[in-house]
Formats: C-alpha cells, structure tokens, sequence
C-alpha cells in the first residue's frame, strides 16, 4: 500500500519527546525520516529510564518508530558537509534543541534557506520567539506550568498540578506535524518552503482554551457555576482548580464503584448530561427524581449536585466499573470506566485498531507502543522498530554519493 507521505524527506534532529513525537508521526505515515545523532551516544532517551541493560529504553524504542539513525558529529567540518548534502537533498528539517542551539552550530535559518530554499525548517521551543522567557530550555512539566495547565488541574485545597499526559511534549509535536503538513501544501501553491515555529507553551495554552474561556467568564460574573466551588464555596479573581468537574456545560465526577477501598481505579466518571436526567434516574433507581422541581433542571440541582453524586455511589457500591458502565451505556449516559494501563495495555479493541501495537525490536525482543490513534479508510499505517543507533548511517552516506573509502575515513574523523 503506498502511504500519503512516501517521498517527503526528513531530516529528524530532535531528541526526548516533543520533536521525536512529531517525526514519528510522519514516519508512519510514510515520510523518510532520517534522525541525525551525536555518534557514541545519540538521544538522551537511548539510556534514560532502561528496563534492560545496555538496550534501547522503551523512551527511546516508543518515540522513534519507523525512523532511520544517521550518527553525525555537526559541530565538525565533515560532519556539517554531510549535513548540508543532506539539507539540499531535503524536504523538511524539524528540530527541538535549546534556544540558539542551531545558530551556534552554524545553521542559522538564513543559511538553511540559502542551501536549500525550498526546505521546510520545524522548530520545537520552550517559548515563542520574542517571548520574555525565549532563552530559556523548557521540559514538560515547566511547559505545563507555563501554559496554564497546573494551575487549573488538581484539587483547590492542593497545590497545582501536572497532568500525566504529554501536554507539553508530545501535544506540542502534534502542532508542528499540522504545521510541517501546511507548510508542505504551501509549498506545492509557491514552490518556497519556509519556517515553522511551535513554542510548547503556546501549545499548552491552546489544550486550556476552556480556561481563558473560564477566566473571562469570572472576571466578568464573580462566579463559575460549573465549579465545585459554586454555590457554596469562594472566588477569587483566577479561575480556581475545579478537581473532577466536568470542564463543559455538563456536571460530572468520579465516582466510587465496587471494591474501591482495595483497587485505587475501581472507578467511573459520570456525567450528568441534561437533556439525560430522566433516564439518569432511572437508571439509578429514582424515577420520582425525574419530576421533583428539586432535581428537574440543571440550576436546581447544583446546589446538591454532591449529594445526588453520594446517591449515584450508593447505587454503584455492589456493582464494579465494567458492570457500571455496561448498564447506564444501555441508558445512552455519557461515562467510562477509569482505565489502567495495565488494561489499556491489554483492551482487544485498542489492539484490533492498532492503537496498541506489538513492536519487534533486534536487541529487546518484542514491546508495546501507542500506535497510530488517526485511522484512514485507506490506509492502516504500520509500526516498526525503531532504529540502533548508528544503523543506517552507511546507508544514508552512500544515498548521498559518498564511496566506501569516503565513508570509513568519515568513520574515522568522527569517531567519539
Ligand atoms: N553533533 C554535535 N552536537 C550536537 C548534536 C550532534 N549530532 N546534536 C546536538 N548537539 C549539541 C547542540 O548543538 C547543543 O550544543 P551547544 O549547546 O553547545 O550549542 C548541545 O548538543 C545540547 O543541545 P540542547 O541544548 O538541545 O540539549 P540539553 O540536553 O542541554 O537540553 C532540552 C535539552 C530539551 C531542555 C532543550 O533541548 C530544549 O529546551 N529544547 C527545546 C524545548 C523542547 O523541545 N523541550 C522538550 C524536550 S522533551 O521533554
């Protein structure tokens, strides 16, 4: 099957997560990714948080499918000569080193564009160019911090909180593989590339849309309905941590199912969606709660939104998450079970989709990722290992014109 991206050349300079997230994507869907690292050692992540001596750690293996690794010393001259083959032969180049990084390597933007002009240059920054902060190097939990996510997430009586899921990282990957895709149909309407720029900050703040939403809505009303804190608690003048509420026009929580005094996930989230009370009551046992002008419309419940959330968990306590769920599905009620990953891990559905993938790797034997979670009708991208380090580096000399004496004596000038 031929994928939409076969043909588009990558350069994938990027290393830990935000940018390796990116350039996987494109990976899979078809692009030739060639990532570009420092010989004897390579990505951080090779040997971060290793399950297994001397082989690739899972950060590595599960952020760099698909891909080509091309060991290149930049900083000296043969391997910048080899780089600049490289740009000229090149559609796009994405990178995520500190601020100046690139410059102080001596591939500022100007030079690249003069190289190659119709190179499509993707950078990953902390902050955005011009940003006070935009000399500072940036990891995930401080782009949570900056964006606006951890003083809206956790509990208002605990101090701010970060959010499992990548929001700074790999969120901020999936940015720039939207912008490197418009920068490429740009491309084909002028015939000229160009840069693109995605800070993590920006692209933590555009996930908590709904916060600036929340904030205007306070400055303007003193109040936020949709919170815990109403009608019984207090403002302030900043949109407060709202716990488990539900971030719509819908209340919702987590609740408590069978066992949960054992299992710290024996839980559901559930949502009290309007236009479904009356078969929220009965589905809980309280058709006489469909009626009574105490529970009939959304303003008159917030008041004991929590009580009629204790009542929902009463009716859950001999009942687990998966039995829950599979009875108030038949009620058309918006909730899930709170899934593990050990579960997730292990979900048939997720891995007949392809979302959870089974990777054969050289050295670790088999492991799982993440696969794809964009399907296509006519296509079902497919994951491989990802590369050792070094793996393809003769390869990509040779694709370049180099011969097999040029290569060993590169061999030797970059050796660590
Ligand atoms: N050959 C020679 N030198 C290389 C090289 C290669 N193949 N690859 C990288 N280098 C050099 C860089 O040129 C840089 O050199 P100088 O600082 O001397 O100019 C050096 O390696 C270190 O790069 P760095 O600043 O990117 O690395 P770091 O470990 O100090 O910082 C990080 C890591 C992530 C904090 C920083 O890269 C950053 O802020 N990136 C932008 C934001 C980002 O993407 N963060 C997400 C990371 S995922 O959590």
């Amino acid at each position: 099957m031929s994928k939409p991206l076969e043909g588009i050349k990558i350069i994938d300079f990027t290393h830990v997560q935000a940018g390796p997230a990116c350039t996987q994507l494109l990976a899979w869907f078809g692009a030739d990714v060639i990532k570009v690292e420092r010989p004897g050692s390579g990505d951080v992540t090779r040997t971060q948080l290793r399950d297994i001596p001397d082989v690739d750690a899972l950060y590595f293996t599960m952020l760099n499918s698909n891909k080509k690794s091309l060991t290149l010393d930049t900083k000296k001259p043969e391997g910048k000569e080899v780089l600049e083959k490289l740009i000229k032969e090149s559609d796009v180049m994405v990178e995520n080193f500190g601020p100046g990084a690139l410059d102080r390597m001596g591939f500022p933007w100007q030079y690249i564009k003069e190289l190659n002009p119709k190179m499509i240059l993707a950078s990953v920054k902390g902050f955005s160019d011009g940003h006070h902060y935009d000399d500072l190097k940036v990891y995930e939990n401080v782009a949570q911090c900056a964006g606006g996510a951890a003083s809206t997430t956790g509990f208002w009586d605990g101090p701010p909180t970060i959010s499992a899921a990548a929001l700074g990282d790999s969120n901020t990957g999936m940015h720039l593989a939207i912008g490197i895709l418009t920068a490429l149909i740009g491309r084909d309407k002028t015939g000229k590339g160009q840069k693109v720029a995605v800070s993590m900050q920006d692209s933590v703040l555009n996930l908590c849309r709904v916060k600036l939403r929340d904030q205007q809505r306070l400055d303007r009303l003193g109040y936020l309905e949709e919170y815990p804190q109403y009608p019984h608690g207090e403002f302030s003048d900043v949109v407060p941590r709202g716990g488990n509420a539900g971030g719509g026009g819908q209340p919702g929580w987590v609740l408590k199912c069978k066992g949960w005094e054992t299992d710290p996930n024996s839980y559901i989230y559930f949502t009290i969606q309007g236009h479904a009370w009356a078969p929220i009551c009965r589905a809980i046992g309280k058709p006489e709660w469909i009626e009574d002008a105490n529970y009939n419309t959304a303003t008159a419940r917030q008041p004991h939104i929590f009580d009629i959330f204790k009542t929902i968990e009463e009716w859950l306590a001999d009942k687990t998450k998966f039995e829950a769920v599979d009875i108030l599905r038949k009620f058309d009620i918006p909730c899930a079970p709170v899934l593990t990953m050990k579960e997730l891990a292990n979900d048939p559905s997720l891995r007949e989709s392809g979302t959870i993938a089974e990777v054969a790797h050289k050295e670790r034997g088999s492991y799982l990722t993440v696969g794809s979670p964009i399907k296509f009708s006519d296509m079902k991208p497919e994951i491989t290992a990802s590369p050792l380090l070094g793996e393809h580096t003769d390869e990509v000399l040779e694709s370049l014109g180099y011969s097999s004496a040029q290569i060993a004596n590169l061999h030797q000038q970059q050796a660590v």
